[in-house]
């Protein structure tokens, strides 16, 4: 069978993606299948660049296609910020949550979205980049317990509840990075033979 890397170091994305992969005619591998492997820095200065690059740096070591995210929450009222650096904002989830909530005190706009860039790559180059979405808003107080990162404080358009107070499958059906993969696989299936079994 063919097979692909998710270059990823996020336990958490891994199963949304393990999720969303179900029933696809291709096994998932992780980087725990690669126990010497060093993640890159990821000093690119946008989802795109970061994407690519923890795609390519797996790609190469690994020796087979590989797929990252790069991911984030853009705060409108913050210029949006965290964006890129949403996971070095501060050192935990909680510490997080708590910066993000007191930086927004006070400030009537709330809007957010969060942003998923996923990138492809395979024989050593980037074939390809998507991008995914979700727009919601910056609640006052976390909600919920499940999910990972900002899930707590995001409320999507259109759902009474926050990320984290839906199920895997609710957040799988309209998340930034379900969207992000949607659009890739239908790339994947439509135009490129990358997941061959020659790989
Ligand atoms: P990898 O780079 O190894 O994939 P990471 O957690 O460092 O793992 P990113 O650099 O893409 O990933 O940082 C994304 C951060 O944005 C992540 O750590 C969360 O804080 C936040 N984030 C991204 N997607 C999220 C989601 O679905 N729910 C909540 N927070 C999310």
């Amino acid at each position: 069978m063919a097979y692909i890397v998710a270059a990823t170091g996020n336990r958490h994305k891994l199963e949304e993606y393990a999720r969303l992969m179900e029933g696809q005619n291709v096994e998932l591998k992780s980087l725990n299948d690669y126990p010497n492997y060093t993640e890159p820095e990821e000093n690119g200065s946008s989802f795109e660049e970061n994407a690519s690059i923890k795609a390519l740096a797996a790609c190469k070591y690994c020796d087979v296609p590989a797929f990252a995210d790069d991911s984030g929450l853009e705060v409108e009222a913050l210029d949006g910020r965290p964006g890129i650096h949403s996971s070095r904002y501060a050192a935990t989830d909680a510490e997080r949550i708590a910066k993000l909530l007191k930086e927004l005190e006070g400030k009537e706009n709330r809007r957010a979205r969060f942003v998923c860039v996923i990138a492809i790559a395979a024989n050593g180059e980037v074939i390809e980049t998507f991008e995914g979405e979700v727009k919601g808003t910056i609640l006052t107080e976390p909600r919920g317990e499940n999910g990972f990162g900002y899930d707590p404080v995001f409320q999507p358009d259109g759902f009474d509840k926050s990320f984290a107070e839906l199920t895997q499958e609710e957040k799988n059906r309209i998340s930034h990075r379900a969207d992000a993969y949607r659009k890739a696989l239908e790339f994947v299936e439509d135009e490129m033979s990358i997941l061959d079994d020659e790989f």
